[in-house]
């Protein structure tokens, strides 16, 4: 069996708010581990991550602990950079034994074709928008940052604005059908290859939506107000609320 979630937001904010989701994370790894295979996180897994080559935030040892076992015991599980945990280096890699991807990651599961995003960056059309993001996700940045920056003052600076970002817009959000810019670019993707699966996260709505007779697109949903995931067998992926 194949597992995905997304959009966990699992913050450092003094040992308060996001305990209960993390519990929450590690009591569905837990239960997804007796048959997964493979584990995908779609990212934003934490709601800021800024890791220095010594240096990883404070917080979170219960799931990566349990990341970490998981891996050991052989389940591979993958992680996505969103945009708010894409500086990653390798220590999820080195300490806890996932598998970091930065990019779209096109797989063959079951004998069908996934795409999996996050889904940020996606169908901008305004230029400093783009260019904002690609110098977000700028590796030679987050080296020079790295060098500059103090660690307290990176990760201060960076939760306040990953907070303010988030509350800047609702938690959930209600899916626009054919107007969301993920279904318009599935749909981009499709005039040229064959994907069965579209999966994403970014958006904070659990929906599945039929784009044509073979393909459809996942969304992930979010863990901060209504945890979801999806499971993929050889039936099919379908979304499910884990309570
Ligand atoms: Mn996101």
């Amino acid at each position: 069996m194949y597992y995905f979630a997304s959009d966990m937001h699992l913050k450092f904010d003094g040992y308060s708010t996001s305990r209960a989701t993390e519990l929450k994370a590690i009591k569905w790894l837990d239960m997804v581990a007796e048959d997964a295979i493979a584990i995908y996180l779609l990212g934003d897994i934490f709601d800021f991550w800024f890791e220095y080559k010594r240096v990883a935030p404070k917080g979170f040892v219960r799931i990566l602990g349990k990341i970490a076992e998981l891996t050991d015991r052989g389940i591979e599980i993958h992680i996505l950079a969103g945009n708010h945990d894409m500086w990653m280096l390798d220590y999820f890699e080195k300490e806890c034994g996932m598998m970091i991807h930065r990019d779209e990651q096109r797989i063959t599961l079951l004998g069908k074709t996934l795409l999996l995003r996050h889904g940020d960056a996606v169908g901008i059309t305004s230029i400093p928008v783009r260019l904002m993001n690609s110098i977000f996700r700028s590796k030679l940045l987050h080296r020079y940052f790295s060098a500059l920056v103090h660690p307290n003052l990176a990760l201060k600076f960076g939760c306040w604005w990953s907070g303010h970002s988030r509350k800047s817009k609702s938690i959930s959000h209600c899916f626009r059908g054919e107007d969301e810019y993920l279904v318009q670019y599935s749909r981009r993707v499709l005039e040229q290859d064959k994907i069965d699966y579209f999966i994403y996260g970014h958006i904070h709505c659990a929906e599945i939506f039929k784009l044509n007779e073979l393909s459809k697109a996942i969304f992930l949903g979010e863990w901060i107000e209504s945890p979801t995931y999806a499971r993929m067998d050889s039936n099919g992926i379908k979304l499910f609320k884990f309570q």
